[in-house]
């Protein structure tokens, strides 16, 4: 199952320009270990690039990481209300050239030339090639592609069921395994583990100042530098809960900069649905307690998960709680 992780990533390094491509390749490394301490395979870089040409998942993508989004800073949009924007253009002559309407819209021009958007007719979405495209909503239906996914979620809009449907995650809908009490106290070990490890690894591969922020790097710059820094590896759970009580102040960034990365839409300390996607919808065909850890990181059930509702489930301290961290 590592595999979805990594084609998801492998897709962006095609799309991106090439400074982006070592953050994408270095967290789909990551992102395979961190699946793989579940699955018990070991991660095969070679996939990476096997996976390539394969490829498709641009659509689904977009939702997940939009165009010119840093991966890591991965910007979610607001996939289900994108706020359309309208670019005047004199010289188009085609109105909907410069018309841009959010997924599961498409421009058309009525009587007077004026364009607008309508809802896209499901079957103009490009044909699906492999079950890779499939997306899985939250009313457990399985769509050829994320294309279909907004044409259908664009057809009700404006009613409750319509507002309720989410996409949930990549691949085609499949059993999820309960996630027992005691799997949902590994998920943080590792994910936490898991953060630190990007962190890392950006900092080290930072070479033209590109992945971190100055401000991130003097951050990670203590992480990488201490001597009792937790190697990455395959860990034992005891190591990681070991570690983690030894070494404490070395996951309170890793846990805050996850949380900056996702809340850009806007950048209000709270989480939503959508915000979370990019990291929720590849993990949990992998992952089967990401959606209870999720869940149960709401823990007032506003639907939002705020930094203090973060933070808490990954095991941060009240007091280490900080706004600043968020950089
Ligand atoms: C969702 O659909 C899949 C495949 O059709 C099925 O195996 C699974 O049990 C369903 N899950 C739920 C929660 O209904
Ligand atoms: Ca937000
Ligand atoms: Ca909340």
């Amino acid at each position: 199952m590592t595999l979805v992780w990594t084609k998801t990533y492998v897709t962006l390094v095609y799309s991106r320009p090439t400074m982006k491509v070592w953050i994408i390749f270095l967290l789909c490394l990551a992102g395979q270990a961190f699946a793989a301490s579940v699955t018990g395979e070991e991660p095969i870089a070679d996939e990476l690039v096997v996976e390539e040409e394969e490829l498709n998942l641009e659509d689904a993508l977009e939702e997940i990481v939009p165009e010119g989004g840093n991966p890591v800073q991965v910007e979610t949009g607001e996939f289900d209300d994108v706020i359309e924007i309208v670019e005047e253009d004199v010289n188009a002559e085609n109105p909907c050239l410069n018309h841009h309407c959010k997924k599961g819209k498409v421009c058309e021009v009525d009587e007077e030339n004026i364009p607008m958007c309508v809802c896209q007719d499901p079957t103009s979405c490009p044909e699906s090639v492999g079950e890779y495209e499939n997306v899985c909503a939250t009313d457990n239906t399985t769509y050829d592609s994320s294309c279909h996914f907004f044409a259908h979620k664009c057809s009700l809009e404006g009613t409750k069921k319509g507002h309720k449907l989410h996409l949930d995650y990549i691949g085609p809908c499949k059993f999820i395994e309960p996630c027992l009490d005691a799997e949902l106290t590994e998920f943080p070990l590792r994910m936490r583990d898991w953060l630190k490890n990007v962190l890392v690894t950006l900092y080290e591969r930072d070479e033209e100042n590109n992945l971190l922020t100055e401000k991130q790097k003097l951050r990670v710059k203590k992480i990488y530098e201490n001597e009792k820094r937790l190697q990455a590896g395959d860990h034992s759970l005891d190591l990681l809960a070991h570690d983690f009580e030894k070494n404490y102040n070395m996951y309170i960034f890793p846990v805050h900069w996850q949380f900056g990365q996702l809340d850009q839409h806007p950048s209000d300390r709270f989480l939503s649905h959508t915000e979370l996607s990019p990291l929720r919808a590849p993990l949990i065909p992998m992952e089967h307690c990401t959606t209870r850890f999720f869940e149960q990181c709401d823990s007032d059930n506003d639907k939002y998960i705020a930094l203090e509702e973060w933070a808490k489930c990954f095991g941060i301290k009240d007091q280490d709680v900080d706004q600043d961290l968020v950089i």
